[in-house]
């Protein structure tokens, strides 16, 4: 590859070319560099529980079926027949024992065998070597709390190591009773980069007043002061940047501010102190904060909101958006069904949040069609010196919610991650710069502690 992704990208400055929403060759960089060795969100337990179960999506432009075999073990493989290469799956999702290819009939079973070809001795005069036409399986499928990961890179670290001090985080809501994700997911596509939800999940609470103003104002509730971003609000939430790229911003006892379900306000109040009690104080307050988090590369989340996106890539200026609900297990039943009416009421397809920030990803990818739009640069220094450590929290911490230290450390890990040969030097350099001085591939290089 002839691009060089050091040069579009300053960390210690914090700034990026605009070319990165537009350019071809950087993205087919990112589907070789970036999604190919990047654990990847596939779907959550709750999602294929019994055997035979099967949930069909994308890994990068890769479509992959996830299935769980008779034994219940959960396998990915790509979902392209080995006859003559015909997508093999077409349905979302469903219950199965095989696989049957609409082209000629080949049929796979849930291990991924070849296990009956129309006509095998008349046609192929009992030659075919079935053994060797079974399906290609995705090397690596983890799950952690339930999400289930895949990786096509098999020197990648495990999915608990690639999650890190993120995992530290997700615990606050996977840990007690587990979560699930209520699908299907909706699915629509977005006309933008992948980058660029992306990077408004991880970090941006600076457009939510603005962005969401009228929203804001019309649903009332505890979030009603940021419309218009009048004000900050002193004090009301911090934003973390975790190693491997993963980060979020928290709004402290905001979780349920936008709902209109008192009584998702009353389970988590409820709740609050069996979290505390298993996991420490600081993770209880986070069980009722809002987050607006990204779990490396293209898997982000609304905690509190109840909203789990994939933003799939689809070319350098298209993304598929999918959308689930995010919910705890022992939530009753009516008030799951409360919970997904009020996340897709915001951030579903038609959602109002949705909506309005439509408007702005195409915005930041299609200006760049313009050669000298696209020849500019873009800045993502808010807050970079109050960029520290925190004695409670993992990873690298800004004491203000309004911050771009999560963006910070997503482009300075996608950067990482694009120029390494390979996985070993990513995790010796993480260690080196570890040991040098606390620093991790997470955060900005320019961090300067406060006094
Ligand atoms: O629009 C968002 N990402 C958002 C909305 C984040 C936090 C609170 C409300
Ligand atoms: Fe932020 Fe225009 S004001 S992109
Ligand atoms: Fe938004």
């Amino acid at each position: 590859m002839s691009i060089e992704v050091g040069k579009l990208l300053d960390h210690r400055n914090g700034i990026q070319k605009k070319r990165i929403f537009w350019d071809e060759e950087l993205y087919r960089l990112e589907m070789e560099r970036i999604f190919a060795r990047s654990w990847l969100f596939l779907t959550h337990e709750s999602e294929i529980p019994k055997p035979g179960d099967f949930f069909c999506t994308y890994m990068g432009e890769d479509a992959v079926i996830v299935t769980r075999t008779r034994s219940g073990e959960i396998r990915a493989y790509l979902n392209t027949c080995t006859h003559r290469g015909n997508q093999l799956c077409q349905a979302e999702a469903g219950n199965t024992r095989s696989f049957t290819c609409s082209y000629h009939g080949w049929s796979f079973d849930l291990e991924g065998k070849l296990a009956a070809v129309p006509l095998e001795a008349d046609a192929y005069h009992n030659l075919l070597d079935k053994d060797r036409l079974g399906l290609p399986r995705v090397p690596k499928v983890e799950s952690f709390g339930g999400f289930i990961f895949g990786c096509f890179d098999p020197d990648a670290p495990s999915l608990r190591d690639y999650l890190g001090e993120m995992a530290w985080y997700l615990e606050t809501f996977t840990a007690r009773a587990g979560v699930e994700l209520l699908g299907p997911p909706l699915k629509s596509v977005l006309h933008c980069n992948w980058k660029v939800p992306t990077e408004n999940f991880i970090c941006d609470s600076y457009h939510v007043g603005w962005t969401h103003a009228a929203a804001l104002k019309v649903m009332g509730g505890p979030l009603a002061a940021m419309s218009g971003n009048t004000q900050a609000p002193p004090g009301i939430g911090i934003q973390v940047s975790t190693r491997h790229g993963h980060g979020f911003g928290v709004i402290w006892e905001a979780a349920s501010a936008l709902h209109r379900q008192p009584d998702y306000e009353e389970f988590l109040r409820a709740k609050q102190p069996e979290v505390a009690a298993l996991l420490g104080e600081m993770r209880g307050k986070l069980y009722r904060a809002h987050w607006d988090a990204g779990i490396f590369p293209n898997c982000s989340f609304l905690y509190g909101t109840n909203i789990w996106k994939m933003w799939h890539p689809r070319g350098p200026h298209e993304c598929e958006v999918w959308s689930w609900t995010l919910v705890e297990k022992d939530m009753p039943a009516d008030l799951k069904r409360k919970i997904q009416k009020e996340a897709l009421r915001t951030f579903g397809t038609a959602g109002t949040f949705e909506s309005d920030d439509g408007v702005n990803m195409h915005g930041c990818t299609y200006t760049n069609a313009g050669p000298h739009a696209r020849r500019g640069e873009m800045v993502s220094v808010m807050g970079i010196d109050h960029d520290s450590t925190h004695p409670e929290l993992p990873g690298f911490v800004n004491d203000a919610n309004y911050s771009e230290i999560a963006m910070r450390g997503f482009y300075r890990f996608y950067a990482e991650l694009a120029e390494a040969r390979d996985w070993n030097e990513i995790i010796a350099r993480t260690h080196t710069v570890a040991r040098n001085g606390g620093n991790s591939n997470g955060a900005p290089q320019t961090a300067t502690p406060r006094p």
